[in-house]
Formats: structure tokens, sequence, C-alpha cells
């Protein structure tokens, strides 16, 4: 069971000693008489922990088989077996099974692991002999894989490092290559790099050399205008740079990587090339726009992430196609669908440009059924997947049509937006790259393997057959954090958990995307600046919004509910949607339980829709009734108070920073957080912040330093938190401004947009690169994932529609 005891050739058996026996004995009778099929890791890990205390000195802390034991992420049984996937470490998973009566262990393959997980949860009792399967596997050897978890999410260094090695081996093949590759580029009809003067790798070489010369003793900051007709001469084209100075050290990175090529000059050397003009990006569910969508069902994040996005991108590009010398502006289009019973929120207008930017741009598109009628309404994410074909198709045109051109790179954004990104970079032979944002899978317990049961409502078959088809397809994958891609050392990140899993009925998959691959690069985003900035900052409050906030806290504002009895108290401070995922109810309930939290602070929350009837969303009106519920059970009205959302970020980010000067805390209690920007908004407002440990906030969050991780599946501990970092700062009130400010120097150093934008600039035009040289367009995989999209994806679709 350990991993130098076992081999991937041959399964191994382990028999077990006197102790280990009577320990397994105890922990399976626990598992018999649980009378389940299936387990979770922590529902393992409490019967070892019953077991531990029970079985004394016998399996001693430091055992390897409770070591082992301690890796279980899930288990299934029918007697005599308990069938188990250990993950040995993050990204490191294998199979086996366990005899309960005579005790011994045997490692399988995955195949024989999911088989048996089919079978227990078939009409008939047994697995498919010949199920679909998708099995990436075979493809990995196409790339080069990591090894190291350290790796993980740094894929664009390691590719550097290992291509470079692999194809620049010689002089002679390095000037081909980079040859080959600087003759590509050009933009609107009008050649870059290279003119057809070089006909040759010898040619490109006589002309650095040339070059090299001339530019030696012309003064640094001559323009690329006084310059040009000797450069052309010599067959260079507008791109190297827009002065001399600019100009000299790309045409010396050059001769650097043909003399001796190493990854960090590659990398700076393809930074400078004109690559990138313009770029889609995708987000089709969801009310996508700027004004009265947020904390609308669907929409929430990712609007914000995207529109920040677009304005920190648009800033990179140009100034890169500046110091390339090009006059040129970049072109970026958000494509979106569009929502003809829009209602305020402006979702209805085909376009719309975007503000804070010079020429970027909302496009907006209908979903159509397949008559071509329109589809006039929102429709859930869960139910846009016959949609996303038509919308491909008609998107395709909108973008050629104000691009004039296909773009350089297109954009995923969530499963739908990193489908039509494949389909669309696909039939355009574009680079892309996917978003995730969230990914579904691991918010739902088992949704792969209940997908029938969740099917009215979720559609997890198109789900998540989309997301392994993108996620395959894409050349590069953006995550938030490490988590996003491999969890920790207790939990299974969101892509790792598409690592091999089974959807009964439907297919298999025992290898869906290895974490290892790297195509997944951690490029976190940030918190606008302009917007969000710290509470200290007395230059740039906006204290015209004094009375408005006031009210808004303590006034008659419309659909408030309640008013604080105690208004001087400090304020916990929650928002986001209502959803189920995001707990405020959860949080509220633990609120109420505590007297000491209760006594010292009051509870302020912005979400949903205070009005049951004004809701149209189902899981947002439970939460509303669970909220009203839990108001009059605990009689909490004058220590919380609810508004309905506020979608007006200036005001939002002025909000965060008068509640800091109140000395009050954020708090995100969510079951599940992919990322957080409210976690970082709060944070860089100066306003303590509590948040989950489950996803995102986890890494953004050092406990204790910049912030308080917080467990909702303990939520007495919670609230005992709070209760006593407020009982703290009454005696140090010196301990809220440390937390405050440790919160406002991890978002400055680690979450900004600059660094975002200049990242990804980076990884399009690196990507590009070793796809253009190398194997790395992963055509035999594309091809089969073709296949499985029309033999498969597509039937799941004809069925929902
Ligand atoms: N937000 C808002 N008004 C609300 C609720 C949320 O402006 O009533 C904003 C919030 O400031 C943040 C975004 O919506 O910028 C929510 O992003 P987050 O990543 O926290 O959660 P998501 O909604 O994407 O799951
Ligand atoms: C979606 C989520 O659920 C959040 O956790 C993220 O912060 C947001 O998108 C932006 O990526």
């Amino acid at each position: 069971m350990t991993a130098a005891k076992r081999s991937t050739e041959t399964t191994r058996h382990q028999s077990f000693e006197d102790g280990e026996r009577r320990f397994l004995y105890l922990l399976f009778k626990r598992i018999r008489g649980a009378k389940r099929q299936f387990f979770l890791h922590s529902d393992i890990q409490d019967l070892i922990s019953e077991v531990s205390s029970e079985a004394g000195d016998d399996l001693p802390e430091g055992s390897q088989l409770l070591a082992n034991l301690k890796g279980v992420m899930s288990a299934a049984h029918r007697d005599p077996w308990l069938v188990v996937e250990f993950r040995q470490s993050i990204g490191r998973w294998y199979h086996g099974r366990f005899h309960l009566d005579d005790l011994s262990f045997e490692e399988i393959p995955v195949n024989d692991f999911l088989a048996f997980r089919e079978s227990l949860v078939c009409d008939n009792g047994s697995a498919d002999e010949w199920p679909i399967e998708f099995n990436a596997q075979p493809f990995l050897h196409d790339v080069p894989i990591m090894r190291e978890k350290r790796q993980i999410g740094r894929g664009v260094e390691y590719l550097n490092r290992t291509l470079s090695h692999r194809l620049f081996s010689s002089a002679e093949k390095r000037v081909q290559t980079l040859f080959d590759f600087l003759q590509i580029h050009h933009h609107r009809g009008r050649q870059l790099m290279l003119s057809d003067r070089i006909q040759t790798p010898a040619e490109l070489q006589q002309a650095i050399e040339g070059a090299e010369e001339f530019l030696a003793d012309q003064p640094d900051d001559k323009l690329w205008k006084d310059i040009r007709a000797e450069l052309n001469s010599l067959g260079l084209e507008v791109g190297w740079g827009d002065t001399v100075a600019r100009v000299r050290e790309t045409v010396n990175l050059l001769s650097e990587i043909i003399d001796s090529p190493n990854p960090s000059d590659i990398e700076e050397f393809l930074g400078r090339i004109p690559m990138i003009f313009s770029v889609v990006i995708f987000s089709p569910h969801g009310y996508f726009g700027q004004s009265n969508v947020l904390g609308l069902p669907d929409t929430g994040g990712q609007v914000v992430y995207i529109l920040d996005q677009v304005r920190a991108l648009e800033k990179e590009m140009r100034e890169r196609l500046e110091s390339q010398g090009l006059d040129t502006e970049p072109d970026i289009l958000v494509v979106t669908r569009q929502i003809p019973d829009a209602k305020e929120t402006g979702c209805d207008v085909k376009e719309e440009s975007i503000n804070g930017t010079r020429n970027a741009r909302i496009i907006r598109v209908p979903f159509t059924e397949e008559s071509g009628e329109v589809v006039p309404q929102w429709i859930s994410r869960f139910k846009v997947w016959p949609y996303l074909e038509r919308f491909t198709i008609d998107s395709e045109r909108a973008i050629l049509a104000e691009l004039g051109n296909k773009p350089d790179l297109i954009i995923g954004n969530y499963s739908d937006g990193n489908l039509v990104a494949t389909l669309l970079a696909e039939r355009l032979g574009v680079t892309q790259c996917n978003i995730a944002h969230a990914l579904e899978k691991t918010k739902y317990l088992f949704s792969d393997l209940y997908w029938k049961e969740n099917e009215e409502d979720y559609h997890f078959s198109a789900h998540f057959t989309a997301d392994l088809l993108a996620m395959n397809a894409a050349d590069f994958i953006i995550t938030s954090t490490y988590q996003e891609i491999a969890g920790n050392a207790s939990s299974v990140g969101q892509y790792e958990s598409y690592s091999s899993f089974t959807m009964p009925g439907l297919f298999r998959v025992p290898k869906g995307i290895d974490v290892f691959d790297p195509k997944f690069n951690i490029v976190s985003p940030g918190a606008d600046e302009e917007v969000y900035f710290p509470h200290t900052d007395q230059e740039n409050r906006i204290t015209g919004l004094k009375k408005e906030i006031d009210t808004l806290l303590f006034g008659d504002f419309p659909g408030a509910v309640s008013q604080f009895k105690d208004p001087d108290k400090p304020i916990i401070f929650l928002m986001s949607r209502l959803d189920k995922v995001k707990n405020v109810t959860g949080f509220v309930e633990w609120y109420a339980k505590n007297d000491r939290l209760r006594e010292l602070a009051n509870v302020f929350v912005i979400g949903g829709n205070t009005d049951f009837d004004q809701s149209s969303d189902s899981e947002e009106k439970e939460q509303i009734r669970i909220l009203y519920d839990l108001i009059e059970r605990h009689n909490l009205r004058g220590q919380l108070r609810w508004v309905p959302k506020q979608s007006d970020k200036v005001f939002n980010g002025e909000l965060y920073r008068v509640l800091a000067d109140r000395k009050g805390v954020f708090v995100q209690p969510a079951l599940f957080e992919a990322f957080g920007l409210t976690v970082i908004e709060a944070m860089t407002s100066g306003l303590p912040t509590f948040a989950t440990i489950f996803g995102g906030p986890l890494e953004i969050i050092e406990d204790g330093k910049s912030g308080f991780h917080i467990d909702p599946n303990h939520g007495e501990d919670v609230a005992e938190k709070l209760a006593d970092f407020f009982a703290r700062c009454q005696e140090d009130p010196d301990h809220w401004n440390q937390v405050s400010q440790g919160g406002i120097e991890r978002v400055e150093a680690h979450y900004t947009w600059r660094l975002y934008a200049s990242r990804l600039m980076s990884l399009s035009r690196i990507y590009g690169f070793w796809k253009f040289v190398s194997n790395l367009d992963r055509a035999r995989s594309r091809a089969y994932e073709q296949l499985f999209y029309r033999s498969v994806f597509r039937p799941i679709v004809d069925k929902m529609s």
C-alpha cells in the first residue's frame, strides 16, 4: 500500500501484522455497521478516530497503515469488499480493495475501482462490461508532464525549461525554429518582424549581425521611424521596438537565444513580439452588463472579474504594442448572450462600450431555438447547453464582423464559456485559454455518481462532459489559486476531481485530466484599485456618500429588514448572492446561538431580495425563507439588519471602508468558495476578514496574520472565534489594526490586476509559440475530443432540447 511497495504495472497484495489486523477488524466492523454503500474522506476519518481511541496502543500514531488510511478519499462497500481510492499526496492517486473477512488488501486498476462504484448504483447490481470511456492517458505522452507538486500551477516555467532543452538542442535547429516562427507575424495585411527579403535561416543570422552593428552606435532614444529605412534594408520590419534601445535589446536577446538559449531569455523575447492584437472573451450565461446586474442569480464575481480583467488587459496590450513600435489600438470583445427580457439590466442591448477602456466592448448575441426563434428570458446556467452550438456560430459571425479578422486569443469563462471557446478556437485555429471561476463538480456530493437523480435540475451529464472536453482542448488554463487545481494536503482540487470518475450509464473516465499537465497556471485576480482601497487613504475617500451609507446602515432604506438597537457596536458584514453555498443563513444561525457574540457585535447582511415575491430563483427563495425564519425564531431584530443586493460598486467600495472605520469585520462563511472576490475587496479596504477554509480564501488569508480562517462545519467555533476577536480588540485596540494592516499588505503583494494582465499576456505568447514549434497543439487528442463531442456530448444535449 505504500508508494515504495507499489508498481504501476502489477497489482500488489498486502497482509498485515497482528496489531494492524485488530485495528482493521474494528474499523471494518464499524463500516459494516454503518449500513452504507459510500463513505467520504471525513466519514472514514471519523471512524478511524473512533477505532484509534479504542484500539489503544495497537496502532501507534506513526503507523504506516494509519498514514495510508488517512489518505482514503472515498470508499465503497459491498460485502465482502471495501473498495477505496487513496490520495497518496496532492495529485497522486491509487486504488485498492480490502477483503473485510480475511483482512487482506490488494491494489486494483482504476477501471475496477470505477466499475465497482457503478455496480453499486446500477439497477441490476453490476457494472456495464463495455462502457464508453473518456481516457486522456494515452495523449499525455504528447506533452511533458511535471513531477513535483510544487510545480503544479507553474506550467509555463516548466514548459520553457523542458522544451527549450528538447527543441533547441543545436544552434542550427534554433535558427531554423526562430526563423519559421518570426516569419508568420502580420497584422491587418502589414508584415511584422521579418520581411521576405529574408528567405533562409542563414539570412536571418546575417540580418541580426547587420542590425547589431548598425544599432551599436545609434542613440538610445532615436525612434523606430528614424531607423526604419536601414533596418528594412536588412529585412527587419516593425515590431522589434519603439526606440533604438528597445530594438537593440530585442535583437541582442535573439542572438543570445541562438547562441545559448535559456528559458528566461526565451520568455523575455517572446514577450516582445507583437502577437496579440485582439482578444475575445466568452461569458455566455447570466446577465453580463455594467449596471444593475450584480447579485442576480448566476451573475456575480465572474462579471466583476471579466470587466476588471478587460480594463487591465487593454492597458497592458496597449503598452506592449507601443513599446513594440506599433501605433495600433488593441481590440477586446466580451461576447455574452443577449437577453431580450432583460428587466432593468440593459442586457438586451446588442453592443456596449466598457467603461474605463478606449475600445473594449460587450457584444450580445441571442440564444436561439432550433427554429431560429430568439429565446427571450434568462436561463439558468445549468440549462444553457442546447443553445451553445448555435450561439458559437452566431458569435463567430458577429466577431468576424467586428474585428474584420480572427482574434489572436480566445478566453472562455465558466463551463459554458469554455465549451464555446473550444468550439470556436477549433474552427478558427486560435490559441485558447480557459478560466473556470468555479467548477460545479466538487460543490455537490457524489454529483457524478448520482448524476441521473440530479439531471432534471442540474444536467451534470452535459456539464461535466463539457468540462472534460474544454479542459483537455485548452492550450492553457489559468486559475486563481493553487487549490483550484490541486487542493491541499487534505482536500481535493477542483480540477483534480476530474482525474478519474464515473457517471454510471453514461461514461467512465479513467483519466480525465492530469493536474501535473503544464497547461495549468495560477494567475490570481485582483480588486479594482480605484474602487477598493484602504479606509486609511483619506485623500481618495468618497465622503459625499456618507449620508447614503448612513441610511443604508441605520436609516429608512428600501427593502431593509430591522434596525440596530445599539448602532454603536462594531458590525459583522456579509455580502454575497443569496445562494445556499454562500451559507449566509448558516452564519446567521451561529450568530443567533452565541449570546456573547450577540452582545459584542451587530450583523449586517447585503444579499438577494428581502421580498420573497420579488425573487425568481428557487434557491434564493429558499434562503430568503430560512433567513426570515431565523430572524423571527431567534429574535434577531435589533441586532441583525438585512438589505437587498447592492450593485453600485463605487458605493460598495466606500461601504467596506466605512465599516472598517467603525472597527467592524467581514465574514465569508461559504460551504465552498472557488476564489472569493469579496474577500480581497474587504481585505484591501482594511476590514479584518474571516473566511471559509473551503476554497480560495484558505490560500488568500494567512490565518491570524492577514485575516482568519473559519470552518463552516463548525459554526459554534466560528462564533466563538469572532467573539474572542471582538473581546480582544476591546482590551487591545491595536489588535484590530494589525489584522487590518495584514490584509491590506497581503492583497497589495499578491492580488493585483497589473500583475494579472502582464502574466496573462506573457502566457498567451509563450503557449502560442510552443504550440507552433512543437507538437503541443495536441492534434491527436483534439481528434479524439471531437469524436467524443459529436458522439457523446451531442446526444446528451439532444435529450435536453
Ligand atoms: N456583489 C455586489 N453586490 C451584491 C453582492 C455581490 O456588488 O449584492 C459583488 C461583490 O462585491 C463581488 C462580486 O459581486 O465583487 C461577488 O464575487 P465573489 O467572487 O465574492 O462571489 P461570486 O458571486 O462570484 O460567487
Ligand atoms: C465565481 C466564484 O464562485 C467566486 O469564488 C470567484 O471569486 C468569482 O467567480 C471570480 O472568479
